[in-house]
């Protein structure tokens, strides 16, 4: 441990409890629906990654262009992945509103299709969507799910929000006044349940990777298996990065995750 040095010590007191308001969101040139409507980044010119606190970039004005990528303003991807904690087990409702298409996948599973080419359109997998699409609650145990969202923007505006119903809120309206709003920007409906999915549930990695000795919460005993395979050739559980050594990366993603429990049964 004496190569992490204090400006190490200093980073790792910086990046602690930084676990959360973290997604992995990739940035394409390029549109790819497949011919099941799906989108798709196979093919596309990736043109940077970064970390998005959550997918809340519409403001709700009419003419709105969130142009994520610079000297883009038309035909561009963009595909977030990471995990969302759920604390109340139960049925979920999810739902976007985009402009162009986006869809969403939890543990894998499509569980929003909105999309299709579109000025501003809202659809969720609570009732309102398109005739044939998912149209269930998605039942949530507690603990980490995968989360996916692709997005899309052809031509004009664009913009996207991911929105969630908690379970045992009632049925509700939906955050804007009407489903589809062709030629009609939408309005916002304060009488709805629905909230944005906040950077407080979401993150890139889940805390079970951290949780090295199995004890159900990221703690010292993590800590010290992460210590004695330190800058070895051959780490067994600690290369938290995959890049074969455990070194001051691996340290400083362990940290964002300290006495982040890791619901073990
Ligand atoms: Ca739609
Ligand atoms: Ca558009
Ligand atoms: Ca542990
Ligand atoms: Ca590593």
């Amino acid at each position: 441990m004496r190569m992490i040095g204090l400006a190490g010590i200093i980073g790792i007191v910086l990046l602690s409890g930084m676990a959360y308001g973290n997604l992995l969101g990739k940035y394409y040139a390029g549109v790819n629906i497949d011919v099941d409507g799906i989108l798709q980044t196979q093919g596309l010119t990736e043109r940077f990654q970064r970390v998005d606190a959550n997918i809340d970039y519409w403001n709700g004005s009419a003419y709105y262009m969130w142009a994520p990528i610079s000297g883009q303003w038309d035909n561009y991807t963009v595909e977030w992945t990471g995990y969302i904690r759920i604390d109340v087990p139960g049925e979920y409702g999810f739902g976007t509103i985009s402009d162009d298409g986006s869809q969403v996948w939890i543990d894998g599973q499509l569980i929003v299709d909105n999309g299709e080419g579109q000025w501003y359109d809202w659809e969720d997998n609570m009732g309102e969507n398109e005739p044939g699409e998912p149209n269930q609650p998605v039942y949530l145990n507690e603990g980490y799910h995968a989360i996916m969202v692709r997005f899309y923007e052809g031509p004009s505006y664009d913009g996207i929000e991911l929105w969630w119903l908690l379970p045992n809120s009632g049925p509700s309206d939906i955050p804007y006044y009407g489903t589809t709003f062709h030629g009609t920007p939408p309005t916002y409906n304060p009488n709805t349940n629905w909230a944005i999915v906040p950077a407080s549930v979401l993150m890139i990695t889940e805390p079970c990777a951290m949780d090295l000795y199995s004890d159900g919460v990221i703690n010292l005993r993590d800590f010290a298996i992460l210590a004695s395979e330190w800058q070895t050739l051959t780490p067994v559980v600690g290369d938290l990065t995959g890049d074969g050594k455990v070194d001051m990366e691996d340290l400083a993603l362990f940290v964002m995750f300290w006495l982040e429990p890791c619901f073990v049964s």
